[in-house]
Parts: structure tokens; sequence; C-alpha cells
């Protein structure tokens, strides 16, 4: 039996239909488009510090044209290299990593994949993506106006954030700015997470019960509800940032100090209050960055290595448990702080407890590729990726995790390539995955599997040759955020690995004009999609590719099977459709 619910036509007008959309499907799109535009330029920003870090005394008269003031005279100085780490950190972190998987997929195929016609609240969504434009461009700004783009990292550790002009340059409009930019990202990202909550809750089709939803769905359900926890703490930080900065208070700047021989009216305000506010979001927002990496990879291997996935209520509970575990951590950012060697032993054993569902995690992939005939598919090889980097660059957590092994490397490039492998990279690659996955969904086009295939190459092998050599130069003693490190003897012998990881970087880069090429392309050349092109099972591979615009039409689907249904014994093809009529009751 199908129900029939009340839909609303397609709007006619191309700006009610592609711009001021209320359709889920156009707004995880456009989402996605302004994530890649924001790669994009957070790519090139890297490459900036890149080529300074590897010939710090180079004059690039051309790309000096992109920055004219900042880099007069064609040079990087040290200050705007700080421009460069905060805005390239800001950009990846919020707009790449909590824009694309969550924003993106997630409103584009949440709706389908629960067997629903759109989100809850189709009005607030738009809203949502709207405020998330307005942070990106208010952020962009920063680039723009006198003292340009803020110094402070994309941590705005106080004092330094707090203090305004007369601590540096960037730190006057440049940091306002910022926090600016940031409060506009927190408010859309809770209208955002409101509506996939009451989504997955309420608008599941029938037979859809929560242990029949794709690990997909519970990646976003559980990443919407760290959002809904974690950015309003940050929200009310910036809120206090900005008071301290224009409205006379002290929540996080110390009486007494003395800047540029100016001692400061500020009285008695904490700068650890902020970094406690900080990483209280800061840690959850890794986890929002990285769960719905977890979901896509746990689906894409399922898929293509043609069996159920191993250990779905494990699943389910490892995602459960990384969420809850990662609002009881934040201190491991802190190990340093002067906090009590009691409560690091704490933060400590808690970091570590998240190897337990990780663990689990990876077990759970590597029992569901056992004995499987994998098709190695680019999404799939994506997916794989997604597992080496997660358990590479999970190792290196197990060993800053533990204070008395963050002290010495707290700050150096052994965090860098650490927070790179298992937040930045990882996450980037469910990313990838997602998207060669459902490409033929979105656009009715298969992508180029050979291009796909060059890229995947290139970028895998590219990632760790850019990574692994900067553990080597954190355990050398290399601090992180030095544009430099002339005057620094004991580093001398590691300026070759700079100009190696510069190289790396700058292939690594031009691979990724494959994937803009090919994903354009493909948009318009590339080959017309089936339905369900990839054999799999779950509600969006049962409506055309690409789908209407209330999704199922009049009538919504029932869903009588289990997201994994892959190669069941007796089964007349290897997937069963979560629609396929219920397997006969044996009398
Ligand atoms: C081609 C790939 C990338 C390269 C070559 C690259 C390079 C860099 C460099 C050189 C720094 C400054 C290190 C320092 O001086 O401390 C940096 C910092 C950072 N990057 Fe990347 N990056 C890449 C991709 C990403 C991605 C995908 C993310 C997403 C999470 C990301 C997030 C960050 C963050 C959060 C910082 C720290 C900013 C800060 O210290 O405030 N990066 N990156
Ligand atoms: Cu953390």
């Amino acid at each position: 039996m199908t129900q029939a619910v009340a839909t609303h036509a397609a709007p006619k007008s191309f700006i009610r239909r592609y711009i001021f959309s209320t359709d889920h499907k156009v707004i995880g799109l456009q989402y996605l488009f302004l994530a890649m535009v924001a790669v994009a330029i957070g790519i090139v920003l890297s490459l900036y510090m890149r080529l300074r870090l590897a010939w710090p005394t180079e004059r690039w008269p051309l790309l000096a044209k992109l920055f004219p003031n900042a880099m007069a005279g064609g040079t990087i100085s040290p200050e705007f290299y700080l421009s460069l780490v905060t805005m390239h950190g800001t950009i990846m972190i919020f707009f790449v990593l909590t824009t694309a998987p969550l924003g993106g997929f997630g409103n584009y195929f949440l709706p389908i994949q629960v067997g629903a016609h759109d989100m809850a609240f189709p009005v607030l969504n738009m809203l949502s993506f709207w405020v998330t434009l307005a942070g990106f461009l208010v952020l962009m700004a920063a680039f723009f106006v006198s003292g340009g783009a803020p110094i402070s990292g994309w941590t705005a550790y106080a004092p330094l954030s707090a203090v305004g002009e007369i601590a540096g340059p960037g730190l006057g409009m440049g940091q306002n700015l910022w926090i600016l930019s940031i409060a506009l990202f927190c408010i859309a990202s809770l209208l955002g997470a409101l509506n996939f909550i009451t989504t997955t809750l309420n608008l599941r089709t029938k037979g859809m019960s929560m242990t029949r939803l794709p690990l997909t769905v519970w990646a976003w359900f559980t990443t919407a509800v760290l959002a809904l926890l974690a950015f309003p703490v940050l929200l009310a930080g910036g809120i206090l940032l900005l008071l301290d900065r224009v409205g006379g208070t002290s929540f996080f700047v110390p009486g007494g100090l003395i800047v540029s021989d100016k001692i400061l009216p500020h009285k008695g305000g904490s700068p650890l209050l902020w970094q406690h506010l900080f990483w209280f979001f800061g840690h959850p927002e890794v986890y929002i960055a990285i769960l719905p990496g977890m979901g896509i990879t746990s689906h894409v291997l399922s898929t293509f290595a043609r069996k159920p996935i191993f250990g779905y209520r494990a699943m389910v509970a490892a995602i459960f448990a990384i969420g809850l575990l990662g609002f009881l951590v934040w201190g491991h950012h802190m190990f340093v702080s002067g906090m009590s060697p009691y409560s690091a032993i704490a933060f400590s054993l808690l970091t570590l407890s998240i190897g337990v569902p990780s663990a689990i995690k990876t077990f759970n992939w590597l029992a569901t590729l056992y004995k499987a005939q994998i098709r190695f598919t680019v999404p799939m090889l994506f997916a794989l990726g997604f597992v080496s980097i997660f358990v590479t660059g999970g190792l290196s957590g197990i060993i800053l995790g533990q204070t008395s092994l963050d002290i010495p490397m707290h700050d150096t490039y052994f965090v860098v390539a650490h927070f790179h492998l298992i937040m930045g990279v990882a996450a980037i690659f469910g990313i990838f995955a997602g998207t060669y996955y459902w490409f033929p969904k979105m656009f009715g086009r298969m992508m180029n599997e050979t291009l796909g295939k060059l890229h995947f190459w290139l970028t895998f092998i590219g990632i760790y040759a850019i990574f692994i050599p900067m553990h080597v130069m954190g355990i050398a003693g290399h601090p992180r955020r030095y544009a430099e490190t002339a005057g620094f003897d004991f580093l001398a012998p590691l300026q070759p690995l700079h100009v190696f990881i510069t190289i790396a970087a700058l292939i690594t880069a031009g691979a990724q004009l494959l994937f803009f090429f090919n994903f354009f392309w493909s948009i318009w050349k590339g080959k017309k999609a089936e339905v369900n092109p990839w054999r799999a099972t779950t509600l969006e591979w049962t409506i055309p590719s690409p789908p209407p615009h209330d999704n199922f039409g009049p009538q919504t689907p029932v869903v009588h099977h289990g997201p994994y249904e892959y190669s069941v014994p007796g089964a007349a093809e290897d997937y069963i459709l979560q629609t396929a009529p219920p397997a006969p009751t044996k009398a």
C-alpha cells in the first residue's frame, strides 16, 4: 500500500526555482557549489603558504596581483602568512567541511533516503543556506578592509583576538568581520540542524523504521545533534568576544595587560575562558566534519563490496558513542594551558577512549570487505582511501592524546599533520566518495571513470607525500604557524622537506583540476545515467535521475527491507531495493 500526500507543485519562475528555492535538492546543490568555490580559494591560500615556506626569500610579483596591498613588493610577510593561515583554516573548516558533507549531501539525500518529499521546514532550510552564504561573503570581505584579514588563526585565541588592532594587522575590522562571519555561520547551522533532526524523526515514510535507515542518515542525524549542541557555545563565545572588542567588557582580557607599551583598560577577564568555550565547540566540530564522511564510507563500501555492512547496529552505536565522547574531550587542546594534571588525566583517558568506537568502525569496514567481490569504482576507491587516511590520522591522535607526549609535540607540525589527515583530508575523501557516488543521481549523467581514477591516485599519493613528512618535522621540533625558520639552526636541515612538501602540494592541487573538469564536463557531456547505475538498494535509486521536484510524486514509497541487503542467498539479483515487496514468509 502506498500513501498519498499533499505536495506543492514545482515553482515556475527561474528565481523561485533555482535561486530562492525551498527544494531541498536545489539547496543541497547550492551548498555544494558554495563549498566548491570555498575549497578552491582555500587551496590557493594554502599554496601561497607552501611557496613561502619552501622558498622564503623568493619574490612573487605575479602572485602579488591577487593581494596588491598585503604583498607589496611581491613577498609574503610573516604577518600576511598568519592571515593566510587564519583564512585558509577558517574557510576549510566552516565553509568546506561543514558545508559540503552536511549542508550539501545531507540536504540533497536525507529527505530522499527517508522517503520524504522535502525537509520538515523548507523555508528555514532556504534561509540557512542564504545565511551561510552571507557568512562566507563577510569572511571574504576581511581580505579587503583596511588592515586586511585577521592573524589570530581559526581558533581566534584571546587576548590577541580581543584587544583590537593595537595587537597587530588584521585585528581591527578584519577580526570583527571574522567574528560576524562565524556568528552567521552558527545561526545558519542551527537552522539546518533543526531541519535534519525533525526530518529524520518525523518524516520517515511507511516502513522506514530507525533500524532501516541507511548509515548515511544516522551519520547526518548525529552530526545535526552535535551541531545543535556545539554551535550555540561558539555563538555565545563570539558575542562575548565582540563585546570585549567593541563594548568595553573584559570577558577574555586579563587586567593590567600591556600591549605595545600601553596598559589596556580591561579588568580581570580570562583568556582561558575563551579556550574552553572555543574547544567545547571545536572538538565536536571536527566530528561534525568527519561523521558524514563515515556514513558515506559505510554506505559506499557496502554497495561496492556487494555485502551487507558488517555490524549495522554496532556502527550506529559507534557513531553515537563518538558523538557523545566528542563533547567530553575538549581539554586535550589545552594540555599546555596550565591545567591541573588531574583534569589532564581525565581528558586524556576520555580522549583515548574514543579509540574504541573508532576501532569498532574500522573493524566493521574491514569485515565488510573481507572475502568480498569488490568493485573498484571511483567512489569505492575514495571510500577505501577514507579508511586508510582515517587510520593513519587516528594513530597520531593516540600519541597526541597523552599529556606526556602532547606537551613536547604541542603546536608543532606533528599537530598540523595529525589534524589535516584525520579531519581535513579524510573528510574531503568522504566528500569525493559522495560526489562520485551520487553524481549520476544529482545530474542524470555519469562522471568519467578514467579521469576519476587518475584523480584518486594522484590525490591519494599526493596527500601522503604532503602530510607524512610533517610528522617528522614536528618530532624535530618545527613550530606551526611560523612563516620561516631563518635564525633557528636546528630547523635548517628540514628545509629540503619543506621544498618536497610544497612540490607535492602543487601536484596534488593540480590534480584537483582534473576533478573540477570532470565534474563540469560531465554535467553537460557525461554518459546518460540510468535510475540505478550502481545496483544499490536505498530509496534515491528508485526515482529518476535527477529526481523530480517532489521526489516521489504524489505517492510516498513503502519500505520493506533494510538498507544493505546485498547478495542475499536465494534472491534473483545481488541487491534488494528497500521498496521491493517483502520476501514471502515460509509457511
Ligand atoms: C592541499 C591541501 C592542503 C595544504 C597544502 C594545506 C596547507 C596548510 C598550511 C601550510 C597550513 C599552515 C601551517 C602552519 O604554518 O601552521 C595549514 C593550516 C591549516 N589547514 Fe591546511 N592545507 C590543506 C588542506 C586543508 C584542509 C582540507 C583543511 C580542512 C580541515 C585544512 C585546514 C587547516 C587548518 C584548520 C589549519 C590551521 C589554521 C590555524 O592554525 O589557525 N587544510 N594548512
Ligand atoms: Cu579535539
